[in-house]
């Protein structure tokens, strides 16, 4: 592990259960499965950083479940409405022709894409459970382009860690890892069961992480960065939902 003070908080945190024996060997799998909390200087501390640590070990490879369009929830559930903010009124009276997905950050080509070139590239659908935190939860087909793809075009950096990304909505913002960045089923959506993506449900384009609780699935996504740390964003917990007690990552 190249940062000792990443390894050491990992230590720290899997001393707490595990033998003396056993933490060289978590260690070891903690740095190959690069199980980083958003914070390297231990805001996260012991319990939330060997949760992590466990977690992604039982799903680094895994995918959502997915399902049959049967089962698609019929009238889904929108826990919002969209933003009273004029700025996105102003996008919905004009059928978002001018929204932009700003990325830049640790990439060779930054980029500035419109709704139409985000809808040129591959697309992929999934049917999926979103699962709100509070206990109420829904299936939808998600239709948009891979990340992992939109990545590709703008090319990441190797010392890039996080992608963080921010809504137009005030206080909605968040970051993943490169591993959940990059998984297949993480994806930039632009649409819902067979249409566009209702802005209820965060249109016109809104990240989609079907492996984590629904507060990471942030709507009306305006722009990503590439980081190597958190540390520079809001209170360097890694979103706005971790600065309101939320977990940072809340793998399902
Ligand atoms: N911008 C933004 N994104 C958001 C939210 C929000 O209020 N604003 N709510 C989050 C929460 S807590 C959940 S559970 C899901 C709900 O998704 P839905 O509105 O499609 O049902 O959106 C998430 N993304
Ligand atoms: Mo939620």
């Amino acid at each position: 592990m190249s940062n000792p003070s990443r390894r050491k908080l990992i230590t720290t945190g899997l001393a707490a259960t595990a033998s003396v024996s056993g933490l060289a060997v978590a260690a070891r799998l903690a740095d190959e499965y690069g199980l980083i909390p958003p914070d390297s200087g231990g805001v996260y501390g012991p319990g939330r950083t060997l949760t992590l640590a466990a977690q992604r070990l039982l799903t680094q490879n895994s995918m959502a479940r997915e399902f049959p369009r049967s089962l698609i929830s019929n009238p889904p559930n929108a826990n919002g409405k969209p933003p009273k903010i004029a700025e996105f009124q102003r996008h919905l009276a004009t059928g978002f022709a001018d929204w932009r997905l700003i990325v830049d950050g640790m990439v060779a080509r930054p980029a500035s894409f419109s709704v139409a070139e985000l809808r040129s590239y591959p697309t992929r659908s999934q049917i999926t459970h979103l699962a709100c935190e509070e206990g109420w939860s829904f299936i939808g087909e998600w239709i948009g382009v891979p990340l992992s793809h939109v990545l590709k075009v703008v090319g990441v950096l190797p010392q890039a860690k996080f992608v963080v990304y921010f809504s137009v909505q005030p206080g909605w913002w968040d970051s993943v890892d490169m591993a959940d960045a990059l998984h297949p089923q993480t994806l930039v959506t632009y649409g819902m069961n067979g249409g566009d993506l209702p802005a209820g449900h965060g249109g016109p384009l809104r990240l989609r992480v079907p492996r984590q609780l629904g507060y990471k699935s942030v709507k009306y996504i305006t722009r990503l960065t590439l980081t190597d740390s958190l540390k520079g964003f809001g209170k360097g917990m890694g979103s706005g939902a971790s600065e309101a007690g939320y977990s940072w990552y809340s793998g399902i």
